[in-house]
């Protein structure tokens, strides 16, 4: 069998257009929505050589891979590497790299953990986290919103949610993009960020051991399940490890993004202020608009067919989240920002049974943030450019200088 990055190297289906393009270009990823748009154009799917992949940037396929979990499983990885085929660089997560039954299990167990029910006891000790570092940072006037408010406010009350007894917001925000990157080809970004392994892996690992986190968290929640004997002691400890993998480059990416856009569209945020409830649809737009998770994979599991097309098992699908959030046949004018267009079933958190478990404490972190600024802020303006940090799975700004001017009042 042919390989390649991993998996097997299929041949482009019949009527499949076939498109010499990499998603992982470097210019591409910093700025991808002419690759989008093209890439909705040119088909339902496009084949593509360099990685032997179908890709699709159109809603409904998107959508119905995304949805179907039984044709196009995560449990072959839902990168470039198909795990039936070759070893991940860890053991595969619990919740996101497995299928049904098992995934039920776990999935239970984390939603649990994150329920709405669970997330509202934290949110005055977000809004106060938020309330304070704004203030700072209006005194302050100008800084670099991507460590100084992102990383900084998200590296605060996320771990102290789950209840790490130590917190390291470089290694936090490094082992986010080792994870993400992991899933991309065997190239130079992917070696850099993997480098950094031997530094943060037993760092992470530590972490989620249960007598490192405290009695009332997110963490000891899941290792109660174990103790009911809903999951092990190991699986906790793996939940635990999806808690610090998947909740921090992307809230972190969420709120650069946040700030990014209201400095780009500043009569979007003068319509927030007037109306601080606007915090939830605007993120919701944020979220379409932007996309923190650039694309996933499923891999086909069986031979079937998608739109006309036929499609072999073990085939690798490339679903541009970013690109279906732009579909204009699903969104009008997709490329306007628009604060109170509610976008119902964009696919920013994914959909089905993988959906984001932790959308509930995502937004009530951003939202705390989005409100605070509501509420304090007068203007954001840029006071530099913004420079975006290829990865191969998020879309994330690397460096945002931005003034909060104050309110007048
Ligand atoms: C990158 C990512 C997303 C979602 C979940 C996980 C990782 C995990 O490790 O479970």
């Amino acid at each position: 069998m042919n390989m390649i990055e991993g998996h097997m190297a299929i041949e482009a289906p019949e009527n499949v257009p076939v498109w010499d393009v990499d998603p992982y270009d470097h210019d591409i990823l910093r700025d991808p929505f002419a690759y989008y748009s093209e890439l909705r154009s040119r088909g339902p799917f496009v084949y593509i050589p360099k990685y032997a992949i179908l890709a699709t940037g159109r809603y409904p396929e998107a959508r119905e891979v995304f949805t179907d979990w039984e044709r196009f499983v995560s449990s072959r990885g839902v990168g470039l590497q198909d795990f039936k085929l070759e070893e991940p660089w860890r053991p595969p997560s619990v919740v996101l790299e497995v299928d049904p039954p098992y995934h039920t299990k776990t999935r239970n167990v984390i939603a649990r953990a994150l329920s709405p029910k669970a997330i509202r006891a934290l949110k005055d000790s977000f809004q106060q986290a938020a309330d304070r570092l704004i203030d700072e940072l209006l005194i302050k006037g100008t800084s670099e919103m991507v460590v100084e408010l992102a990383e900084a406010y998200t590296t605060t009350v996320f771990p102290a949610a789950v209840g790490l007894s130590e917190t390291d917001s470089r290694r936090l925000v490094d082992y986010g993009a080792m994870v993400f990157n992991a899933l991309g080809p065997d190239n130079e970004l992917r070696r850099k960020a993997m480098a950094q392994g031997p530094d943060i892996v037993p760092w992470i690992t530590e972490r989620c051991k249960r007598e490192n986190l405290s009695a009332d968290g997110i963490g000891a929640t899941i290792y109660a399940a174990a103790d009911e004997d809903e999951i092990t002691l190991e699986e906790a400890g793996m939940l635990v490890r999806s808690l610090l993998s998947a909740g921090v480059d992307t809230t972190v990416t969420g709120i650069g993004s946040m700030i990014w856009c209201f400095a780009t569209y500043p009569e979007q945020f003068d319509i927030l202020k007037a109306d601080p409830k606007l915090a939830r649809p605007a993120f919701e737009e944020i979220l379409r608009f932007t996309s923190p998770v650039h694309s996933f994979f499923r891999t086909v599991n069986v031979d079937t067919e998608v739109s006309g097309v036929k499609i072999v098992d073990g085939t690798k699908i490339m679903c541009s989240l970013g690109a279906a959030n732009r579909d204009e046949q699903q969104f009008p004018e997709p490329d306007k920002f628009d604060i109170k267009r509610m976008p119902a079933g964009h696919l920013a958190m994914g959909q089905g049974i993988h959906g984001c478990v932790g959308q509930v404490i995502a937004r009530a972190e951003v939202e705390a943030v989005s409100t605070a600024l509501a509420n304090k802020v007068g203007g954001i303006e840029f006071a530099g450019e913004a420079i975006w940090r290829p990865n191969h799975s998020i879309r994330a700004l690397d460096t945002l200088p931005v003034t909060f001017h104050g309110k007048q009042s």
